[in-house]
């Protein structure tokens, strides 16, 4: 993975998912294109109950459209498939296993980011060596259904004792219309699945939460 990537990965501020659960696989590339041009800062294919063959066949054509960008790509769950594409890295929730094993199977350099529920979770996920940590549901979200949300207290407090190390990105329920909320409370880069992938101009969506962190 080459510096800007990773470079553009530590200051990232939107994290944008072509999720198969809102988008067609068909559309994949079109909804990628305008998640990009909209500027998010990293890219991730989430494909729950997919197979692996189907997944890496995507992933294949949304690399060159990352690179393209110079943004750096993340595949769900899929360590074989991120390492078969030459993907930037891949994303762990809690129960896939070893962030060291992940990291072994890939090239030096490579992210590999987990999914936090807890501060408790987030200052372990730092100790395991994650390159950057998705931290919650803070709302109840149907992207991942059954979780309560975990609200918005935590915040500054796993952003004072993780975010200084590795970049924080809060997720779950986010929309341009709660971000304000979300950045008051102290977050500094969001996760945003649907807000961004049911809007009716994603690259415009993109560009409005943008907008909000008043960069
Ligand atoms: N992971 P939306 S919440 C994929 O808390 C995912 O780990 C979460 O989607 C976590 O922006 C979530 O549509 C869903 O709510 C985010």
């Amino acid at each position: 993975m080459n510096c800007s990537r990773q470079q553009r990965a530590r200051t990232a501020r939107l994290y944008g998912i072509v999720d198969l659960g809102y988008v067609a696989a068909d559309d994949c590339e079109a909804v990628a294109g305008a998640l990009l041009a909209g500027g998010v800062d990293v890219l991730q294919l989430r494909a729950k109950n997919h197979e692996e063959s189907f997944i890496c066949r995507l992933a294949q054509r949304l690399v060159p459209l990352c690179r393209a960008r110079e943004v750096p790509f993340i595949v769900n769950d899929f360590v074989n498939v991120a390492q078969q594409v030459g993907a930037d890295g891949v994303h762990l929730g809690q129960e896939d296993g070893s962030l060291a094993e992940a990291a072994a199977r890939l090239p030096a350099g490579s992210l590999v980011g987990r999914s936090t529920h807890s501060p408790a979770q987030a200052r372990e996920a730092l100790r395991e060596g994650a390159s950057y940590i998705g931290f919650g549901p803070l709302f109840p979200t149907p992207t991942k259904e059954g979780r309560p949300g975990i609200g918005l207290e935590s915040i500054a407090e796993v952003e004072e004792t993780v975010g200084g190390q590795i970049p924080v990105f809060c997720i779950g329920g986010i929309k341009p219309g709660n971000l304000d909320e979300v950045l008051g409370a102290g977050a500094q880069r969001v996760v945003i699945v649907s807000g961004l992938l049911q809007a009716p101009d994603i690259g415009e969506c993109c560009r409005e939460v943008r907008e909000q962190f008043h960069e």
